[in-house]
């Protein structure tokens, strides 16, 4: 037996240090010392000692558990100990090591835009109003002297919803509204997206933006229409930008103009940019109708006002050089990218 208990804590002790994990340090400790360990077995058989061996066997068994049983516990904390250095070598972190380069968003040329035209009106004075792009006909059509009749109104080209209910195809819905809801004097300008029944194309998208601008008071003339955008001609494009005003038509205002710019890429000499004629078509305006006032409100007797309109898309391709709308739209991240 002394022999068998000798052979068990050479065995033993060996194995332990080839121990290289806390499970297989825990599984020895079972094989060896548990309930049903090789320990255990061998204490079994000391019924058959005689009373002169067992306290001799006895003592031994109990060197040979605590010997066990601390290189248990010493075989565990060398592990554990090596195991935490491993960890903190791996984890350890290089606070000199370079950060990964962050990559920036990029506002869309339509943002630009947008948002370099509205801190130029602000500039002058006018606010922003928004409203809804679900719109009611009447404030679309009716209410801005637009008859049944008029070719705008043709079925084809606006998205009726209902036959009362349509999606804007002009932002002008929002400036009727300003006025019924406003006394003069008023200066606003309305930003927003717009809807035709377009097939699209280079040029045309069935979704677009657009810009107008309203401004309402006693003693508003043709001359604060021509003053306020040439203004906003000089700052956006330059401010040796020259404009010019062609008469023109649009059933809200009377009279109606559009106005050109001086070519902003060659000066007005003629280039590709500008179609060889040294000039740009810029925007849509004129005096507001005296029946767009009334309907809403405002005495045409006591107050006038003028009203104008431009295409961001379309100043957004000029600026910019763009080829083809549907860039604008594809949100392709190599055309984003480059703004
Ligand atoms: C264009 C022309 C224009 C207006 C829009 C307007 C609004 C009210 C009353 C009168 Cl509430 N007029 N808006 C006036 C003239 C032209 O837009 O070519 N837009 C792209």
């Amino acid at each position: 037996m002394e022999e068998l208990l000798k052979e068990l804590s050479k065995r033993a002790e060996e194995e332990i240090l080839k121990a290289k994990s806390l499970q297989e340090i825990e599984s020895l400790r079972v094989k060896y010392l548990g309930k049903k360990g090789e320990l255990t077995q061998i204490l079994r058989g000391m019924g058959s000692l005689s009373p002169e061996e067992r306290p001799v066997i006895g003592q031994l068994a109990n060197d040979v558990r605590e010997k066990i049983e601390n290189m248990i516990l010493e075989r565990r904390e060398k592990i554990a100990k090596e195991e935490k250095e491993r960890k903190i070598k791996e984890e350890y972190i290089d606070i000199t090591m370079p950060g990964k380069p962050y990559k920036y968003g990029h506002k869309h040329p339509i943002t630009l835009v947008m948002d370099e035209i509205k801190r130029i009106f602000l500039g002058l004075g006018f606010s922003i109003a928004e409203g809804p792009e679900v719109e009611l006909a009447y404030y679309n059509f009716e209410a801005l002297n637009t008859p049944e009749d008029h070719p705008a109104r043709d079925l084809q080209d606006t998205f009726y919803i209902t036959s009362d209910i349509l999606l804007r195809t002009q932002t002008s819905p929002v400036q009727v509204r300003t006025m019924e809801k406003t006394k003069p004097p008023i200066r606003v300008i309305s930003p927003g997206r717009v809807y035709r029944s377009d097939d699209i194309d280079a040029t045309h998208s069935p979704v677009f933006h657009q810009m107008e601008g309203l401004v309402v008071d006693e003693g508003i003339t043709m001359g604060d229409l021509k003053g306020v955008l040439n203004v906003f001609a000089k700052k956006f494009f330059g401010e040796s930008t020259r404009t010019k005003f062609r008469p023109h038509f649009f059933p809200f205002t009377e009279p109606s103009a559009e106005m050109d710019v001086s070519c902003f890429a060659c000066g007005g000499k003629g280039c590709r940019v500008c179609g060889y004629t040294g000039w740009i078509e810029i925007l849509g305006a004129g005096m507001v109708h005296p029946n767009v006032l009334r309907m809403s409100g405002i005495d045409p007797e006591k107050y006038t006002g003028f009203a104008f309109g431009l295409g961001i898309d379309r100043i957004a391709m000029l600026k910019y050089g763009i080829e083809d709308l549907r860039l604008l739209f594809e949100n392709d991240m190599r055309f984003i990218e480059q703004f």
